[in-house]
């Protein structure tokens, strides 16, 4: 098989190999790198990450923008560059044309990393949460880039559901509009990130990767543009009690209206927050099901590639 790579981004030679056989390849993102998680573990977390990738026979494919180049699989060095130099920005669809132009470093938001896998022929990518629609996205009209690029970018991607800084039945009716499949792994329930269970059911079911891999196989054979949403819920010994998460991601969101935090900062500043509040716990349960989501992103990438052969 042969691949042809767009000409403005960097592969390492693992990836740009692993991808002209046809190998299974994971892209991973880099804003939970960045703006997700507090430094050192972070950068522990992506690189352990990568390791649980390689482990289930896939090649990892970290993906970031450095001196403006988008870069599709990092160094060790890079990584540590990423989770460390407070100079890089948090890089949506829509910042994708400044950071590049002006050679800066970015952070990718799911997003983002989508369209930079997909452009590089990458398929499967695992993260921890997604993006959605924000409490009060009635008056804020707040909602994530993520959900738009699901409706027209051809990656699957494997995350723990949504967190309930968003509003996960809103989030999840924007996904029905936009025609992105919605499958719940194992489970009839969406979970919500740090916990099992939300108030809502995964729309779709399915119990093995090589389901999930006929159904991407199907959808883009159909010609239905835009990616699936696989929701893998966090291992239970991990999980945090509803009660307890729900409590203090009320609190985080009552000190970002009275600190007036907006826009692209909500995330953020919500993730770190609820860090301090649970005194750590949350940020366990976060590294717990971003490793349970790489294991499930390796099998499935293996699963794609073994569909195509
Ligand atoms: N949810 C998390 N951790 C994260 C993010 C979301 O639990 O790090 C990041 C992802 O990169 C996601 C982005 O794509 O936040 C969404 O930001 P926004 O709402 O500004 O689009
Ligand atoms: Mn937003």
């Amino acid at each position: 098989m042969t691949s042809t790579t767009h000409p403005m981004l960097a592969l390492t030679d693992e990836v740009r190999a692993a991808l002209a056989d046809g190998r299974a390849v994971v892209a991973l993102e880099s804003t939970i790198i960045s703006h997700g998680m507090p430094y050192p573990r972070n950068v522990a977390m992506a690189r352990e990450v990568e390791g649980i990738v390689r482990d289930g026979g896939a090649v990892p494919a970290t993906i970031a923008v450095l001196d403006g180049i988008p870069r599709i699989g990092l160094s060790a060095d890079e990584l540590e560059l990423l989770g460390s130099a407070p100079d890089v920005a948090k890089v949506s669809i829509r910042d994708l044309p400044s950071v590049v132009a002006t050679r800066a470093h970015g952070a990718t938001t799911v997003a983002s990393t989508m369209r930079l896998a997909a452009l590089a022929g990458i398929r499967v990518f695992v993260t921890g949460g997604l993006g959605g629609v924000h409490q009060g996205a009635a008056s804020s009209m707040d909602e994530s880039a993520d959900l738009t690029e699901l409706s027209r970018t051809d990656v699957a991607v494997v995350c723990a559901g949504v967190k309930s800084i968003l509003d996960i039945g809103l989030t999840l009716e924007r996904l029905e509009t936009l025609g992105v499949p919605v499958v719940g792994y194992r489970t009839d329930e969406f979970p919500s990130f740090y916990s099992r269970t939300s108030d809502h059911r995964a729309p779709l079911r399915a119990d093995d990767v090589e389901t999930l891999a006929a159904m991407m196989a199907a959808k883009w054979a159909l010609g239905l543009e835009g990616g699936i949403v696989v929701a893998n819920p966090v291992p239970e010994a991990e999980e945090m009690a509803r009660a307890d998460i729900d409590g203090l991601i009320g609190q985080a969101l009552a000190e970002c209206d009275t600190r007036g935090i907006s826009g692209k900062d909500i995330t953020p500043f919500l993730l770190g927050r609820i860090v301090e509040l649970s005194d750590g716990r949350s940020l366990e349960t976060n590294i717990a099901l971003v490793r349970n989501n790489a294991r499930l992103g390796a099998a499935l990438a293996v699963a794609h590639a073994g569909s195509r052969a």
